[in-house]
């Protein structure tokens, strides 16, 4: 087999310093470690391309269902290692390269980390693609070749900076521009009604609109061990340069420009806002970009072997990952009817049995409702046929509730002077599924709970899933190959299998090489902090973790108040018996969130005033990790003791982070919030650290005028400690810097609700549990049967599980294999 060759070490240590010579002109010994990064990476890309011209014609030859998995963020970090394990040629290369003189970590390193995504909802999607490809399915994931990611974070000063992420600077030999496959988008014009006598009905044409040029480029997504290769397709913008010099007549001319600037402009930058709906014009015209491209290919695609265009749904089906993609919905309508000429019934059946809706949050700042004056200028003929759609929905509500407008008013998809991007969604989705099982249940019986009632078959849950390929094999090897040392290596395919390491959390052998590689997983981590950092931690000390997106809802907040409290008793007990603690937290904020910025700068003030302090003997330390992203993660989560996933109650539909934390062996300290709910019934109780209000106590907190903070303010006075210490100079000269933080909580200007998220309500019950934590670790037989444990019962939360049931109940795929030659 011409696949296995290529990792013969010979031969793949000849293509290196090939590559090197052909791309470069330069010696292996000359070359920079970016250069060989590349060399590297190409010789890589050679194998892949073999499976993946192999994975293509098998589908040919198959005709297997396809999903496409719409989405505007794939947050997919690094690809050559990840590329290396799935071709299961990670050692044979690294020895090569060893040989070469090359560390393979090292060249690792040299990657940009493609971060076209913010947080959980884009890493779900690249999840998603290394499951799909690894348990054989055909697969695309569609979205934007954003110029710049996600924003670089430095830290200056204690305060977040942005910085452009220019990721393609050097070229990312991971990709394959594919013009040949290009389409042409239409935005803005109008459209001209035209009476067909033939057909004896209206044609509906489009004219005047701007066309901007949709190439795609194609990035490899390798499944584990079994040659599948699928794609993950996103869209580059270019301008549409075809007038000709005599066509330079005024309005052309203009046109041509403003074309271009279109062209320039449209996938320029990823909006780094998470959990958050901004409205911004450009932004609507990203999602139509992507969605009209995508759609047109899926189309041309499936007509070059099928001739009948109404049985579309049972080769091809849509996932619309989160509202971003809804558009979806319309521009299938519209390619129905305008170009292959369906009727509109015709075209609804096909639509509504294609597109399948994800939902990712309740929390009302993230709902996209545009503005019908806005949406119906940029794109006339898609919102003439949402308004269509929207009339013959609030008929169908007529019809079912006579006389009850209330309904009509909460269930338009226009209503209001916005469309509302949800509700076409559910309305036009044959699924419409939440992301864990509390999640799903909030939808169905508040958030969408009229939907439900009058779809019920529509709805179910999914409940998310992470691939332990990159979050254990590849980001902790040591963990790996103990695990694989102790039940052989099918949970790297299977993840049920890991509940076989059960049987040695009692055994003190186990035990302690388990302790001993959190321990040297510490180590690698206490080491980048100190260079990236400057900060001594004792990887003796208990690192108790949070990384995840700077969000109120996410209460990082909480959770530095708790550690400024721990300091305050520190120091006023010093001779009180104290467990070191590493505080580790890791966060991006929206450019724009400024209460966001403003936590990470009251973070590195307390990290400050903290680490500087000689008296406390470095019992307590915070670490502010800069630019937390993929790649650090997968070390981040290998060296957590402590998962924190703090939400509030009812507000994080799911959290994926909890999972990778319990995978790698960290405990986790939680509320009963989306998935948390799952991993606790999964690992027991008694091997999590839980507290604070549930979601029905904080939904009916909210459905009754909130709750009074004061109370607590009033009578507990170290928490009165904490919060005066927001604004009483201890932690910056400048005692106004934190007050709008503490006026969050106690709400004496602003016209918010106090303490929208329950921070000081959950306060005294999370430093409860701290203490539990505490006491725990102090029992290291104890603790590392814990943590052996959470290893040992995630197998629930691999994503490979998570897409057999979308598999299974939404998307009706056919297995494919790959046979060997
Ligand atoms: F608002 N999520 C995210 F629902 O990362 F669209 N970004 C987002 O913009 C949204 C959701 C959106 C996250 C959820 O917050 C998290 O709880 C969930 O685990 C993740 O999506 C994947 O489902």
């Amino acid at each position: 087999m011409i696949i296995d060759k290529q990792f013969e070490k010979e031969t793949f240590k000849k293509s290196v310093r090939d590559n090197v010579r052909f791309l470069f002109r330069k010696t292996l010994e000359e070359a920079t470690p970016q250069q060989i990064f590349q060399a590297v990476s190409y010789s890589v890309k050679d194998v892949i391309i073999d499976n993946w011209l192999l994975t293509q014609k098998t589908y040919e030859e198959q005709d297997p269902k396809t999903v496409y998995y719409m989405s505007m963020e794939f947050l997919m970090g690094r690809a050559l290692g990840n590329n290396l394990l799935n071709l299961t040629a990670y050692k044979e290369v690294k020895e090569a390269l060893d040989e070469l003189g090359i560390n393979l970590n090292a060249i690792e390193d040299e990657e940009p980390d493609p971060a076209l995504g913010n947080g959980g909802l884009g890493r779900l999607a690249a999840c998603f693609l290394d499951s799909l490809a690894t348990l054989g399915y055909s697969a695309y994931g569609c979205g934007i070749r954003y110029r710049y990611g996600m924003f670089k974070q430095k830290i200056e000063d204690g305060y977040q900076i942005e910085e452009p992420d220019n990721w393609l600077k050097d070229g990312y030999p991971f990709e394959l521009r594919r013009p040949e496959y290009a389409k042409e988008v239409h935005f803005g014009g109008y459209v001209r009604v035209e009476y067909d006598q033939e057909k004896g009905e209206n044609k509906f044409i489009h004219e005047g609109y701007q066309a901007v040029k949709a190439i795609p480029y194609d990035m490899p997504i390798v499944g584990y061990n079994n040659k599948i290769v699928n794609t993950l397709r996103i869209w580059d913008a270019e301008p549409i340069v075809d007038f000709g010099l005599d066509s330079f007549d005024k309005g052309d001319y203009r046109k041509a420009v403003e074309q271009e600037n279109l062209a320039r402009n449209i996938v320029e930058v990823l909006y780094p806002n998470d959990n958050h709906y901004a409205g911004k014009e450009l932004r609507l015209k990203q999602q139509y970009f992507f969605i009209s491209a995508s759609i047109q290919a899926a189309i041309v695609k499936y007509k070059k072997t099928h001739d009948d265009i109404m049985k579309l749904h049972e080769k091809v089906t849509f996932q619309m990952n989160d509202t971003h993609p809804t558009m979806a919905v319309a521009e299938l309508m519209r390619i129905l009817m305008d170009v292959e000429g369906l009727g509109w019934d015709q075209a609804w059946a096909i639509t509504t049995k294609t597109v399948a809706y994800t939902n990712h949050t309740i929390m009302a700042e993230a709902l996209e409702k545009w503005p019908i004056e806005l949406f119906s200028r940029l794109l006339p003929r898609i919102y003439q046929i949402i308004e269509e759609i929207n009339r013959r929905f609030i008929i169908e509500i007529q019809n079912r509730y006579p006389g009850n407008y209330e309904k009509i008013k909460k269930m338009a998809i226009i209503y209001d002077g916005q469309v509302k991007m949800a509700h076409l969604a559910i309305v036009a989705g044959y699924s419409v599924n939440g992301v864990a099982r509390l999640h799903t249940e909030i939808l169905k019986n508040q958030e969408l709970k009229d939907f439900y009632e009058m779809m019920p078959e529509k709805f179910n849950n999914k409940t998310n899933g992470i691939t332990q390929r990159r979050f254990l094999l590849h980001g902790n090897p040591l963990l790996a190959d103990w695990v694989t040392s102790h039940i052989g290596a099918d949970w790297i395919t299977d993840l049920s299998q890991i509940r076989k390491l059960a049987i040695y959390a009692d055994d003190e052998k186990a035990q302690q090489e388990f302790m001993n590689i959190k321990y040297q997983n510490k180590v690698r981590l206490a080491k980048y902090i100190l260079k990236h950092n400057g900060i001594e931690v004792d990887p003796r000390s208990i690192f108790d973790v949070q990384v995840k997106r700077l969000h109120e809802y996410k209460r990082q907040l909480l959770n530095i108040l708790h550690v400024m409290y721990l300091y305050n008793q520190i120091k006023q007990h010093p001779e009180m018996d104290f467990f070191p603690r590493t505080f580790i937290f890791g966060a991006k904020a929206a450019a724009g969130y400024r209460r966001a910025k403003l936590t990470i700068k009251l973070i590195n003030a307390v990290a400050d005033v903290v680490n500087h302090d000689t008296s406390i003997n470095g019992k307590l330390k915070v670490v502010f990790i800069e630019n937390y992203r993929v790649s650090n993660a997968e070390m981040i989560f290998a060296a957590a003791d402590v998962s924190e996933q703090i939400s509030t109650a009812s507000k994080e539909a799911s959290g994926t982070g909890n999972m990778k934390f319990m995978l790698n062996g960290a405990v986790t300290l939680g509320t009963m919030d989306g998935a948390n709910v799952e991993i606790v019934e999964e690992v027991g109780e008694e091997n999590a650290f839980i507290f604070g209000l549930s979601s029905d106590q904080v939904i009916n907190y909210e459905n009754h005028g909130g709750y009074d903070p004061h109370v607590i303010y009033n009578t507990d006075g170290e928490i009165r400690q904490v919060m005066m210490e927001l604004i009483n100079g201890k932690y910056s000269n400048d005692t106004e810097l934190f007050r709008d933080l503490y006026n969050s909580l106690l709400n004496t200007q602003s016209s918010d609700r106090a303490d929208t998220y329950f921070i000081l309500a959950d306060f005294r019950s999370y430093a409860e549990a701290h203490k539990r934590v505490e006491e725990a670790y102090r029992d290291e037989r104890r603790w590392a049967k814990m943590a052996m444990l959470n290893t040992a019962c995630s197998g629930k939360f691999t994503s490979d599980r998570t897409i057999q049931e979308y598999v299974d109940d939404i998307w009706h795929l056919d297995k494919v294999k790959i046979d060997a030659e």
